[in-house]
């Protein structure tokens, strides 16, 4: 990849991809989506608490929870079982033990709702995650000197993504402001 470039991944290749990025848009059948849906908009989710500043999205923790406050991770409520078959998915398209992904993230991201640069805490090892309902755009950058070097990939319904190595290590994550409601469960390894 050129360090310039800045695409659209709507058809990439893995090789055009950042090293580490895996994306497929069909990862989750329908049927599945549907159950998901049903499940995730019934859950209690609390706004994403991050040292007193709460982001505009809802979240709830499966498996561990990681506490903002203290820095550390706390068990949470084990994975539901209605999460295993996506977890399970997940996991296939990932190449990962599906127990390995010990922890769920489920988030809802309300009209407007973004989620700022950031990479995922060093405590967790490779990331899946997986959207529902509406498409996002999913950009990624890395420092590259005085520069940014950017990527961008439109994430589907029912897609899966994995960010592993230098796409974990390296590259930070971002979701610009969704046009309409969205919500992604997010599998991680605890290392
Ligand atoms: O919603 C997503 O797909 C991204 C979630 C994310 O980056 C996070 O919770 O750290």
């Amino acid at each position: 990849m050129k360090p310039s470039q800045q695409g659209d991944l709507f058809a990439a290749s893995e090789e055009e991809l950042p090293e580490g990025v895996r994306y497929d848009a069909a990862v989750v059948p329908d049927f599945e989506q549907s159950r998901l849906l049903e499940y995730v908009s019934s859950l209690p989710l609390k706004p994403f608490d991050f040292h007193g500043f709460e982001g505009k999205r809802r979240v709830v923790s499966f498996g561990w929870k990681y506490d903002f406050e203290t820095e550390r991770m706390t068990p949470a409520e084990n994975i539901p079982d209605i999460l295993l078959p996506v977890r399970a998915l997940a996991a296939g398209f990932a190449g990962i033990e599906a127990n390995q992904l010990q922890q769920a993230l489920v988030t809802e991201y309300a009209q407007g709702a973004p989620i700022g640069w950031h990479r995922d805490k060093k405590v967790f090892g490779r990331v899946v995650g997986v959207s529902l309902l509406a498409a996002c755009t999913f950009r990624l950058r890395r420092r590259a000197g005085a520069k940014w070097e950017r990527f961008s990939l439109r994430v589907e319904p029912g897609s899966a993504y994995l960010l592993s190595g230098p796409a974990r290590n390296e590259w930070e994550h971002s979701i610009p402001p969704v046009d309409t409601l969205r919500y992604s469960i997010t599998f991680r390894e605890i290392d």
